[in-house]
């Protein structure tokens, strides 16, 4: 035999893109949700921007589509390990919306919460600058239910988690309110890069 002790079966290089304590998921889509997916047609979708701005706004995604058009094409990272390359969500930036409604000088952070009651806390600065969507499509196609249609928030930068499904709205705060998995004991954050799981890492 010709191999190389050592050589063989070493586990490869870990896929560039591949944030550390991550798996390649390839054409799997897992769901992960926590609630029932719920019976939410899109003539029934909602979205609000509440809290500390100068006018709070409520779109349909009739309005909502009003935006210009913006994609998500990239990479995402659930916290239970699984990663998928090459995503394409299409909507709107949030940013469109956060422009419309005015964050005061005193916001900081946002709770972003779903029509379930599910909800997730992320600093104000990981939503705006063009790192947050409300997507309604994937790959081309309307965003199936189970993984948030109508519609959802896309996170990409941070863990999945912050990504809500089914979002109904924002509200803007001047401190870190944890949301679902963070009272469990997630991290207030989560950046993938920094393999910020859990609170304290
Ligand atoms: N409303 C809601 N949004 C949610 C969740 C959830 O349980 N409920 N799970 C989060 C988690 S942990 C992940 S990894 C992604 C999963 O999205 P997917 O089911 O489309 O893969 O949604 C996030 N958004
Ligand atoms: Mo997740």
């Amino acid at each position: 035999m010709n191999t190389t002790r050592g050589f063989a079966g070493r586990p490869r290089a870990a896929r560039p893109g591949l944030p550390p304590g991550q798996y390649d998921a390839g054409d799997d889509w897992p769901v992960l949700s926590a609630e029932v997916t719920p019976d939410l047609a899109a003539a029934d979708w909602t979205f609000r921007v509440s809290g500390l701005v100068a006018e709070p706004r409520t779109w349909d995604l009739a309005r909502a589509r009003r935006f210009p058009a913006s994609a998500y094409e990239g990479d995402i990272h659930c916290v239970t390990g699984w990663s998928k390359f090459g995503v394409r969500f299409g909507g709107v930036s949030l940013d469109a919306f956060l422009e419309a409604a005015g964050p005061l000088a005193s916001a900081t952070h946002a709770v972003a919460y779903a029509h379930t009651g599910y909800t997730a806390n992320l600093p104000l600065a990981d939503l705006t600058g063009g790192r947050a969507w409300i997507a309604w499509e994937y790959d081309g196609r309307p965003l199936a239910p189970e993984h948030g249609g109508p519609a959802r928030l896309v996170v990409p930068h941070l863990y999945f988690w912050k990504s809500v499904k089914w979002l109904a709205g924002l509200e803007l705060l001047d401190r870190d309110r944890p949301g679902f998995w963070e009272q469990n004991g997630y991290h207030e954050r989560g950046n993938p890069w920094e393999e910020q799981r859990y609170s304290g890492d």
